[in-house]
């Protein structure tokens, strides 16, 4: 489809969905071989083993959190949001919570709670936490709001609700601009595309809060950006071994170490690889290269899921993996309602 077409939408809030659920299979395993990825990805195909459900985990749950948000709000509200975070939890809270976070989405489920950024802010000895779990639920944002700005507004906002370091909301943003960026069908070439989310986070990440924080865990000065130019020279060169891979950009629970290894995996698989089946398209190739990688399988498959799903849209995805995913369905009914917000946006109303 065209740039912002309801295809894109559909494809990015869908594929976030697989992206969890068909990566909480090696969530943690060090090593994964592709041939055990195709395994488990051939085997949603098979209709005889009696449609297992794929059920989702924490990055879905709250991305259907955020979704309701904005739907509800018609744009971010951070008390509804907030609010829903803390039931959403306290539903289900056995969805594969990161452990620091929890001790926020308790905090958030309390009704007298006035100021919703307070829980977030005392994580990790007031330093807030720098995990992914903001950048795993920013897709939405991109989905709500046409403008740039506003993306990089409220995914920031959004993610601050848990996360208040700024390698942890910065990650959400980049997430967002991202997704933004595929959605308007600006992923390829990949240069142009990563000198985009550079230009992007040169400018969001200068600032005392950002440098202070990198100082402090001895990152780069922008630690973002200095990622992505990582990940700018990586898709440059045709052969990179998956240790690379993880040893340059990282599969860790860090936003830091997992939403730029998101965008590297989708870069890398615009073109068939060798070690993917040449019967794969880009965004099946995008799933199965992410889950290969080992580390937090789920979350970055989702992250990248997203992005590729935003770029192919809906029809790269095979019908046989949406039928195996808990919440598929629903993120395809949602992406249209997300669709039609952002063209009421869009005009202004
Ligand atoms: O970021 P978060 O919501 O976790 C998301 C991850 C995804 O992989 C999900 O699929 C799920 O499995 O969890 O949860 P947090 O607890 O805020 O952060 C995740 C982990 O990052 C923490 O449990 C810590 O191990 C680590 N971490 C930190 N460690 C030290 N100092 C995050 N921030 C810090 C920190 O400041
Ligand atoms: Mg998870
Ligand atoms: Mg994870």
């Amino acid at each position: 489809g065209g740039p912002a077409s309801l295809s894109r939408f559909r494809g990015a809030l869908v594929a976030g969905v697989l992206g969890d659920c068909v990566g909480g299979e090696f969530e943690g395993a060090e090593e994964v071989p592709m041939e055990r990825v195709l395994q488990h990805l051939n085997s949603l195909d098979d209709e005889t083993k009696g449609n297992g459900i794929l059920d989702y985990s924490d990055d879905t749950a709250m991305a259907r959190c955020v979704v309701q948000s904005l739907l509800t709000r018609t744009g971010y509200d951070e008390q509804d949001m907030a609010r829903r975070f803390g039931k959403e939890f306290s539903t289900s809270p056995g969805r594969g919570y990161g452990s620091g976070v929890v001790q926020v989405l308790k905090k958030l489920s309390a009704p007298q709670l006035s100021d919703v950024y307070q829980p977030a802010r005392a994580q990790f000895n007031g330093r807030g936490s720098f995990g992914n779990g903001g950048a795993m639920r920013a897709a939405p944002f991109a989905l709500a709001f046409p403008d740039l700005a506003d993306v990089k507004r409220f995914a920031g906002l959004g993610a601050m609700l848990t996360h208040s370091c700024s390698l942890g909301y910065n990650g959400a943003i980049l997430q967002a601009l991202a997704v933004h960026l595929a959605l308007q069908g600006a992923l390829d070439p990949p240069q142009q595309f990563i000198n985009r989310l550079i230009a992007e986070m040169e400018e969001v990440e200068d600032n005392e809060v950002t440098r202070n924080d990198a100082r402090i865990l001895k990152e780069a000065e922008k630690p973002f950006c200095e990622r992505l130019h990582r990940v700018r020279d990586l898709i440059d060169r045709s052969k990179v071994s998956i240790e690379e891979v993880i040893s340059e950009l990282g599969n860790g629970v860090a936003a830091l170490h997992s939403v730029p290894t998101a965008i590297f995996c989708v870069l890398h698989c615009l073109q068939p690889r060798e070690c993917l089946p040449e019967s794969y398209g880009g965004l099946e190739r995008t799933i199965a290269y992410s889950l290969a990688l080992g580390g937090d399988t789920d979350t970055i498959a989702c992250m990248a899921g997203a992005i590729a799903g935003a770029h192919y849209g809906i029809e790269a995805i095979p019908q046989s993996w949406i039928k195996c995913c808990e919440g598929a369905e629903d993120a395809d009914v949602n992406a249209g309602r997300l669709h039609a917000l952002y063209y009421q946006s869009a005009k202004g109303g």
